[in-house]
Parts: C-alpha cells; structure tokens; sequence
C-alpha cells in the first residue's frame, strides 16, 4: 500500500466479521435456518407466505445479539474510523449492531439492521430489540401487526446505493473483509472501485467468490488480520 495516496477509504465488512464472536454466517456449514435455505426465508414472498415463520427467523437472530459481543475485528475498525485522517465509509452488509457496539458511528448497513422494525401502515422505522411475531402495536401509529423487519431481503433494493456508489468512486482504496462476495450488487463494489482508480484488499478467512478483482488479498480470521492492517494504516506505512 502506498499509503502517501490513501486519503479516501471505503471498507465493506460481511458475516465473516462477525463469526468469532458468535453469530452464525449464511454461507458456512451453518448456512440453513431451521433447514430453510436462507434465500428461501429472507425475501418479501417468504414474508407473504408465511411471516410467522420469517418473523421468528429474525426474532432469534435479534435475540442472539444479547449474547454475543463485539470481537477485536470490529473494535479496530471503530478505532480506525475515529483516527483516520481523510475521509472513512464503513458499509455493511451485516444486520447485526456489532459494529456500533465496539464504537464505530457512522456505519452505513445497506442490508438493513436487526435492531430497527419497519411499519408497513405508516412507513416509519423504529428502534426494535424485542420480538416482532406477537405482532406488536406499532409505536408511532399504534396499528399492530404491521412492523416488519427492516432488512433488506433478496429482490429488495438496498439501501443508501448512490452514496455507497459516490465513495466508491472516490476511494483510494477499498477493503473487504469476511465476505464471500456471493451476493450483489455488494460483491460488484470491488470492480467500481478499482475501475475508478482504487487500490483494492481482500480480508478473509479463505479466497472469496471476488478473490480476482482484489489487488491483494489476506487470508485467516478477521480477529487476527484487521487489528494488524489497522495499526499498519494508522503507522503510515
Ligand atoms: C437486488 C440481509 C435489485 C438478510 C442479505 C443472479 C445473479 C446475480 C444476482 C442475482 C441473481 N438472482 C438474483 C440476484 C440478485 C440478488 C443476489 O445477488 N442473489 C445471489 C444469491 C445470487 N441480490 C439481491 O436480491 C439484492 N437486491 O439485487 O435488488 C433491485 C433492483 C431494482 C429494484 C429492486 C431491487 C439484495 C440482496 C440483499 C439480501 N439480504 N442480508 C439477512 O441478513 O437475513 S444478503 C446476505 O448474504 C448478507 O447480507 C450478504 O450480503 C450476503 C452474503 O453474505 P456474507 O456476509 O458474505 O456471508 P457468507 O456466509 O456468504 O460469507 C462469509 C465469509 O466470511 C466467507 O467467505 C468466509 O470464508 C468468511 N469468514 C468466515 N469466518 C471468518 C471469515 N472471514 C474472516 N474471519 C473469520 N473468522
């Protein structure tokens, strides 16, 4: 990395990030819930068919957040993102609130966040840490059974594309980590950004599906590599 040019950094964190402290990923040996594919369960049309058991899906994952906690992975990139010098977006595809726990502020989660619901009579989102399939009143309209989870599912657009795409343009490097690069329009951020001119580091416990876009790549856990590559950004070199 020649750091002297790096001034604008994007980073894109997936499950992988948060694996060590706990929470399962969709694509390890763990990759069904309950024996459903998750593509099956996380999508608008699952919702429709049967949201008792698509709300129970994301009633356990919220639940789990209580038991598990930020791990050094996310703890270095807070403290990056607060010591950096140029400009830093941290996007993330994960749901979880990992992030923020171990201190990061402006995390950008384009797939959306277990701790929010999203009303379906009103159109307000909310902050939500209990369950939804009791189907609670919702708090600003008071309507009941019409909080979602506000998660973006396949066949939804993510959300915050066209900052996400501005940053991507404007980076001077762009970094992945624990991601498999399985799922767009995320694993084509890679192939913006180095088309635009950014220098592009893979972080992952194995080769990801967008391995060949990446200038570099590291491979092992998260909990290792990214407290490493912080303290080699924030050193200048
Ligand atoms: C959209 C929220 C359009 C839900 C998620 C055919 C071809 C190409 C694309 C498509 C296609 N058919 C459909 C599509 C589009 C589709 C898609 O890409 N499908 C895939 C399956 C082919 N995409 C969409 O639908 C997206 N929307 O395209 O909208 C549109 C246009 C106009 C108008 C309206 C709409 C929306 C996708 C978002 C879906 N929601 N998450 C929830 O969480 O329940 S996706 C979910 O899976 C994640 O958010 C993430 O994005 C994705 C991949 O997961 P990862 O985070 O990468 O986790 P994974 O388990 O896969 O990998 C973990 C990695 O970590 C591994 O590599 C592993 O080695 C590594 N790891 C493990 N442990 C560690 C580690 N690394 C380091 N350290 C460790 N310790």
């Amino acid at each position: 990395m020649h750091q002297r040019e790096i001034h604008n950094v994007v980073i894109l964190t997936g499950a992988g990030i948060s694996a060590e402290s706990g929470l399962a990923t969709f694509r390890g040996p763990d990759g069904l819930w309950e024996g459903h594919r998750i593509e099956d369960v996380a999508t608008p049309e699952a919702f429709a068919r049967d949201p008792d058991l698509v709300q129970a899906f994301y009633d356990a994952r919220r639940a789990r957040l209580k038991a598990v906690e930020p791990n050094s992975a996310h703890q270095a990139l807070a403290r990056l993102e607060a010591e950096w010098p140029g400009k830093l977006l941290l996007v993330t595809q994960n749901v979880d609130d990992l992030h923020e726990r171990a201190g990061a502020a402006g995390v950008l989660h384009m797939h959306g966040q277990l701790t929010s619901a999203w009303c379906l009579a009103c159109d307000h989102r909310v902050p939500w840490t209990k369950d939804l399939a009791d189907n609670p009143p919702c708090p600003v309209c008071n309507v009941s059974g019409s909080l979602r989870p506000d998660i973006v599912w396949f066949g939804e657009m993510p959300y915050q594309m066209d900052r996400i795409d501005a940053a991507l343009r404007d980076a001077d490097l762009f970094v992945s980590i624990g991601t498999s690069g399985a799922v767009y329009p995320a694993a084509g951020f890679v192939q913006t950004a180095r088309y635009c001119g950014a220098q592009t580091l893979e972080i992952n416990l194995e080769p990801s599906l967008g391995s060949v876009y990446f200038q570099k790549s590291r491979t092992g856990p998260a909990s290792a590599l990214v407290p490493a590559w912080v303290e080699e950004m924030l050193a200048g070199n």
